[in-house]
């Protein structure tokens, strides 16, 4: 069926296309042409292939099967030193004039990259099998989800978006009723020679993550980690959302969604985006402290949200996933109990530590590391080895990969196809001094602004000096598939279509007192912060006008469970007029480099707020 007469190519097909769907079919047979796979394999997306596919990879090596007993039905992987995590600097949006992509993503001309990626792809899957693997990001059959079809040579990528994505024959079935597809084409750049054995975790040094977002279409090539090869999530569901959304009218972020549930059993649900290292996950699956009982956090998602108005003009958000892709170090009992029981049981983990009983492990995961493990890299370790030469058993970027539907705390109505209403946005940043532990923004032109100004400091996981300020607007920085400024005005305009306009907050866990000691417990405690951002959220708790926006008073926040004075909160809370005159210098740096597509309501903003200050 595949041969062709200009290539001495021939692919077997190991089973018969699960679609009848012309252009797929013409397509995967174009690919198959340029890549030269030695099979092609369409994912039926079943338990028993899952199975299969898990099994071979045990044999090749890829995969360790966990102890069923401690770990039913997880795997592990390492991958290759060289592939650990998002390669940012590799990332490029080929759009057809750079200007549309903007100063903040790398930037190539489209017909240029195709003349790359052509060499690049040329016989890239020789001696491997080509996986025809249909994905959907939201539930299948729902208004808010959009198909994909990624054909990747990593069975590691199929068993991975099996967990991440709704993938397989519902999703053949969408796209024989006519679902538009977004081609998205994965090789891990590594043919397999004839008679020459396979590397466990085969990639390429030479790296290219490729959008096109006129023609919407993902090529990804060398990397078989992550963001990097599984492309329905930051890939499609963030760099060419955005784009599809932009142009539709809705908003593709990286958010978390919950639902906070009152003892009356009344629900208010509320979407927040933090940048790296501030525990979105944590925050997500929080578990209400002393003094709340009665009270329920629900979990819709953790990383991105799909937010649409709806017929009456009301924001409804969907988790466009079906699983967890979290940094495993610093998940612990203690730090959020909720991902451990999600990964307790048919989990795939990357790059954590093995330990003797076949078990895993990762800096945080106990208090008291394993007397002896094997590292991310297959070496020996124990706790003194570590100490010693300074080496962590874990990769500081390892993954589980988790099914949402085991975390406890999963929200009914996560697959509900019309999504959940969407209360409040909350921005959040790692600050250490200058921003308080929560205040609201006066409307939303004021919000927009404060997430397009929000920043994190760096931490030692981060590149670059510790402790500077990075702004990572709405912390879409590196997942934005257009000109920022553009997305801003995006941000402007859907108030317009909306009769219920979302509340806009931003929060802060990390301010420091003068000695380097954090003000705020954090972690559960936040539920208290949470609390006061629903109430406002429905008009019914108080606060403060400052200059930068409402603040709650002491006796606005649920203290019950808690000690903590209110000269304490007076520190957390604090105004410093000096410390923000400084803050809006550096919000003009970013601007700076957008100014010519930045929407005046954000300049507007920014001289409000100086002449408040
Ligand atoms: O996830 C975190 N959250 C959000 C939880 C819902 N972390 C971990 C961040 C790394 C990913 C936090 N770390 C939070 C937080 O609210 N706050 C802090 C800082 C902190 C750390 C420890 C203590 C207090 C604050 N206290 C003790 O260790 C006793
Ligand atoms: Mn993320």
């Amino acid at each position: 069926m595949a041969q062709t007469t200009e290539t001495a190519y021939a692919s077997h097909h190991v089973n018969t296309p699960l679609s009848k769907n012309e252009h797929l079919l013409k397509w995967v047979e174009k690919i198959a042409r340029l890549t030269q796979p030695a099979r092609i394999y369409w994912v039926d997306g079943s338990q028993e292939e899952y199975d299969r596919l898990t099994h071979e990879m045990v044999d090749a090596g890829t995969l360790t099967r966990l102890n069923p007993e401690l770990w039913p039905g997880c795997f592990y992987a390492r991958s290759d030193a060289s592939d650990v995590a998002r390669v940012e600097d590799r990332t490029f949006i080929c759009s057809l004039s750079k200007d549309s992509a903007g100063p903040t993503n790398n930037w190539m001309e489209p017909l240029a990259m195709r003349k790359k990626l052509k060499g690049l792809f040329s016989g890239c899957m020789r001696g491997r099998t080509m996986y025809v693997l249909a994905f959907s990001m939201g539930p299948v059959g729902s208004a808010f989800s959009r198909i994909g079809v990624e054909l990747t040579d990593s069975p590691y990528v199929v068993v991975s978006m099996r967990i991440m994505c709704r993938i397989g024959q519902a999703v053949f079935k969408e796209i024989d009723k006519g679902a538009r597809v977004v081609p998205c084409v994965h090789s891990v750049g590594a043919p397999l020679e004839p008679g020459h054995k396979d590397v466990p975790w085969p990639c390429n040094t030479e790296k290219y993550i490729v959008h096109f977002p006129e023609t919407r279409e993902i090529w990804s090539y060398g990397s078989g980690y992550g963001g990097n090869a599984l492309l329905g999530k930051k890939c499609f569901a963030l760099r060419i959302a955005s784009n599809i959304a932009r142009d539709e009218g809705w908003m593709a972020e990286h958010m978390l969604i919950l639902g906070v549930e009152d003892p009356h059993g009344e629900k208010t649900y509320v979407a927040a985006a933090f940048p790296s290292a501030c525990g979105k996950t944590n925050f997500a699956m929080l578990i209400p402290p002393r003094g709340f009982e009665g009270w329920k956090i629900w979990t819709v998602g953790d990383d991105i949200a799909w937010i649409r108005p709806d017929a009456t003009g009301q924001l409804r958000a969907i988790n466009p996933e079906a699983g967890f892709f979290g940094v495993a170090p610093g998940t612990s009992a203690k730090t959020n109990p909720n991902a451990m029981a999600s990964l307790s049981r048919n989990t795939i983990f990357t790059n954590v530590a093995l330990t003797p009983e076949g078990g895993v492990w990762w800096e945080g995961m106990t208090d008291e590391p394993p007397r002896e493990c094997r590292d991310w890299q297959g070496q020996r370790w124990t706790p003194e080895i570590g100490r010693l030469q300074g080496r962590k058993a874990a990769h500081p970027n390892a993954r589980f990969t988790a099914p949402a539907s085991q975390c406890p705390t999963i929200d009914p109505a996560w697959e509900d196809p019309s999504g959940v209403p969407i209360s409040a946005f909350i921005f959040g940043g790692r600050r250490a001094t200058t921003m308080p532990l929560v205040y609201q923004a006066f409307n939303w032109s004021s919000g927009v602004y404060i997430g397009a100004t929000m920043g994190s400091e760096t931490t030692a996981a981060a590149a670059g000096a510790v402790g500077q300020v990075r702004r990572d607007p709405m912390a879409m920085l590196p997942f934005c598939g257009y000109h920022m400024g553009d997305y801003f005005r995006h941000w402007i305009k859907m108030q317009r279509t909306l009769s219920l306009t979302p509340k806009v907050f931003h929060v802060n866990w990390f301010r420091k007192d003068k000695d380097g000691n954090f003000l705020w417990p954090g972690f559960a405690e936040n539920m208290r912060v949470l609390k006061w951002i629903v109430d406002r959220a429905r008009g019914r708790a108080l606060g403060k006008e400052t200059p930068i926006g409402w603040v709650p008073r002491y006796e606005d926040i649920h203290w019950d469970g808690l000690e903590f004075s209110r000269e304490a909160f007076a520190e957390l809370q604090h105004f410093d007029r000096e410390k923000w005159r400084k803050e809006v210098i550096g919000h003009e740096e970013l601007f700076i480099d957008l100014h010519d597509h930045l929407p005046k309501e954000l300049v507007y903003e920014r001289e409000l707020l100086i002449c408040r200050l």
